[in-house]
């Protein structure tokens, strides 16, 4: 096990200073007072009332009955981590930023994960975007890249974002369903909102169910800007990719996940950064010069578009390791503020509509969580740059500022604190020129809804493009409103009108003739219907490698949890070898047996048994290994629940090594697929060998048993 102690980011300080440990220390009141009993309230009497005198009683409940913030409107459920950021290829040409200038320096970052739509204790494995926030705690200030799991958005401008989250919220009416798009409000505002429908493509695809947080990658979703020292700005779209790739499961798999085990993303964060498998993203960097603005046959400020990685591809400059997990939750990941307003020189806004209204939401809504203006002082907030300014007082303020001036300009400080020069570090927005008419409209250049959807799907694998298929015959299988269903078909046509099709057969609508225009009740209400009819571009076929997953995979083995289920006594010889193969390749083999505490393999040797049969699940593991040996035949099966694990094993398309009775092993199984021809081992996609199992295990899953089920 790696130290995950006195990583770089100790250097963070402050955090340590405020933590406490109760090592050899009496209890105490909140005044420090020592509590001698803290078993029972102060009473009349053995028998007799509570005295209202008891401030040791009331100073516990009251602080009691304050513990909760409110949880924020989206992305409540969040997991966070430490870590540092370290450069390894200079952006000097297009930024002064020095964390993307100094080559070797090590930036400490906080950086938190999140469902949206769920409340915080939610599940973790909802279908929906994953929020990826990163705090740098710069020298130059704290920069916040406050980003998704997929690199566009459900909508353009900030105005319709409150519309957007009630509509996927629980209805407000009977409040259900929890953490989950499938229901009624939701497709009613996507079927009448085209622009959302490519960020729903995504949503209905597989990166909305990740194997893991570890496993995601991040987009900074806008276009920003870089601005060097000569102020010349450059676009730029920002990229997390993960060293583990891209994985995902399946969503039957979800659904058991999430009953089985709800804080599976959370746990799996923080026992791999327990057991030093620091989980590592390089960050890379699309660049577009400014005189490109307008090549493209899309916007750069519609947060609902990407730039194809075929067109500018990404280039990789530094890497992010999380390597401590936070020492409270409450202190860190629940009190962190993210904002996308907070920049540091050398990086700047652009005039996207959708992150305009977000530069105000951020403090706003920390406002109404964390209570006070002065949540930047709470210490995973504070920047490693002393604050100096001339903002004072407020509930709960921490620093003492010492002296008699609050105002600048001022003589009796010196002028102090004074404005810093730009050579010498001090903001300075990018000096875009605007010119322009005050008006409320959306650009013509927005218009056209359906290319990206489009360029989406067709960029899936067959597979890729079922499970899309699939996940919208269940959403909209679970909305009751028959014209919904009809107009979400509608929009579908204009996507791909064999894929809506394919939804419609199982919904109960008919495919329309045409796909009619489509609706757009999101225009303001005297536009003219010409002005916001849909701009389709794009040549039907076109397609970009780097929005599938699978056409990506890699690192499919490493820090993977195999369960290796045995009755004891198996050869002791198997057991080493595929431990040794593993542990090798970075995977993680864990007995599973029927009852906890130690088994024997044939040689005696004794092992201590990870998790049980009823205590743990298929779903909570990569792969399955079936020992052999006199205890673990075929005789094994008649475990109901060692049955169960190798179905939903073999029906999640996972991994599966079979070392003994293989050839009767089939038929005990009953599987469904073989009723009518008997099929062998390696026509099922399972291995007899370790290093068979080794191979199954690197390509994630055998995605072609799918076409069996
Ligand atoms: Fe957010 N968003 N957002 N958002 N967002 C919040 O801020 C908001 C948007 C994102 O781990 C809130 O502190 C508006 C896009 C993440 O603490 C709130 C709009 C993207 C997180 C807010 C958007 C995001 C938030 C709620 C449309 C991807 C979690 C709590 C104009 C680029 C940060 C909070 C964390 C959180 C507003 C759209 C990402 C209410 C108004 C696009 C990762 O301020």
């Amino acid at each position: 096990m790696k130290d995950s102690k006195n990583q770089p980011n100790q250097k963070l300080g402050d955090l340590e200073k405020n933590t406490l440990k109760n090592e050899n220390k009496a209890m105490t009141t909140d005044q420090g007072l020592k509590i001698n009993d803290d078993q029972n309230s102060l009473k009349a009497g053995e028998r007799g009332p509570s005295l209202l005198e008891d401030f040791i009683l009331r100073e516990k409940i009251t602080h009691f009955d304050h513990e909760r913030i409110p949880e924020r409107i989206v992305h409540a459920r969040g997991s966070g981590a430490h870590g540092v950021f370290k450069l390894h290829t200079s952006l000097s040409k297009y930024t002064k930023a020095k964390i993307f200038t100094e080559v070797g320096k090590e930036t400490p970052v906080f950086t938190r994960f999140s469902t949206v739509a769920g409340s915080k204790g939610s599940t973790d494995l909802a279908r929906d975007v994953r929020g990826f926030a990163v705090k740098f705690y710069t020298d130059e200030g704290n920069y916040d890249l406050v980003g998704n799991n997929m690199p566009v958005f459900f909508i353009q401008d900030a105005m319709k974002f409150p519309d957007l989250v009630h509509a996927v919220k629980p209805e407000p009416h009977n409040e259900v369903p929890q953490a989950a798009s499938a229901h009624d409000t939701f497709w009613d505002f996507i079927s009448l909102m085209p622009e959302s429908l490519h960020m729903t493509m995504w949503a209905m695809s597989d990166r909305a169910i990740p194997r893991s947080l570890r496993m995601m990658e991040g987009f900074g979703v806008h276009t920003f800007r870089l601005v060097n020292e000569e102020n010349e700005s450059t676009f730029v779209k920002f990229h997390w990719k993960p060293k583990l790739g891209v994985h995902s499961v399946l969503w039957d798999e979800a659904q058991k996940i999430s009953g089985k085990d709800s804080d599976f993303h959370k746990k799996d964060l923080w026992n791999a950064i327990e057991e030093g498998d620091f989980p590592e993203w390089d960050l890379g960097v699309q660049l577009i010069p400014e005189e490109d603005e307008h090549k493209f046959d899309f916007d750069l400020l519609d947060a609902t578009k990407l730039v194809p990685e075929s067109e500018v591809p990404v280039q990789l400059v530094g890497t992010m390791t999380l390597n401590r997990n936070p020492a409270n939750f409450f202190a860190e990941t629940e009190q962190v503020a993210f904002h996308p307003g907070h920049l540091i020189p050398g990086i700047d806004f652009t005039n996207d509509p959708l992150l305009q209204g977000r530069l105000f939401s951020y403090t706003d809504t920390q406002l109404s969580r964390l209570g006070s203006p002065n949540f930047h002082e709470i210490p995973i907030n504070r920047s490693i740059n002393p604050v100096r300014n001339n903002q004072r007082d407020g509930h709960m303020r921490q620093q003492i500022n010492e002296g008699a001036s609050s105002y600048h300009p001022n003589t009796i400080a010196d002028g102090c604190p004074f404005q810093a020069m730009m050579k010498d570090g001090g903001f300075h927005s990018h000096e875009e020129r605007i010119d322009g008419n005050k008006i409320r409209t959306r650009s013509r250049s927005f218009m056209d809804h359906f290319s990206q959807a489009r360029l989406f799907f067709n960029s899936q694998t067959k597979t890729e493009q079922q499970h899309i298929i699939n996940a919208l015959q269940f959403e909209l299988s679970k909305v009751t409103r028959p014209h919904i269903r009809e107009n979400m078909v509608n929009q579908l046509t204009h996507i791909d009108r064999k894929m809506a099709q394919e939804v419609a057969e199982v919904i109960g609508v008919d495919l329309p003739e045409k796909g009619t225009e489509p609706v757009n009740e999101g225009k303001p209400a005297d536009a003219d219907q010409e002005h916001y009819a849909s701009i389709v571009k794009d040549p039907k076929t076109r397609s970009d490698d780097a929005l599938s997953i699978i056409k990506n995979l890699k690192n499919a083995v490493k820090t993977r949890k195999i369960a290796y289920i045995s009755m004891g006594n198996h050869p002791a010889e198997e057991f080493n070898d595929l431990d040794q193969k593993l542990k090798a390749a970075g995977a993680k083999l864990k007995v599973v047996s029927s009852k906890l505490g130690k088994i024997k393999d044939d040689a005696g040797n004794e092992m201590e048994i990870s998790e049980t049969l009823f205590n743990t699940d298929a779903v909570l593991y990569d792969g399955l290994i079936l020992a052999s040996g006199k205890m673990n035949g075929t005789e094994l099966l008649s475990h109901g629940k060692v049955k169960a694990f190798v179905m939903e094993t073999f029906n999640h398309c996972k991994p599966m090594l079979v070392l003994s009775d293989a050839d009767t092993f089939i038929e005990e199984l009953g599987l469904p697929c073989c009723k009518k021809k008997r099929k062998t081992l390696s026509e099922l996609f399972i291995d007899n060998t370790g290093d068979g199992f080794l191979s199954s295990l690197s390509k994630h899953r055998h995605w072609e048993r799918e076409k069996l089920l």
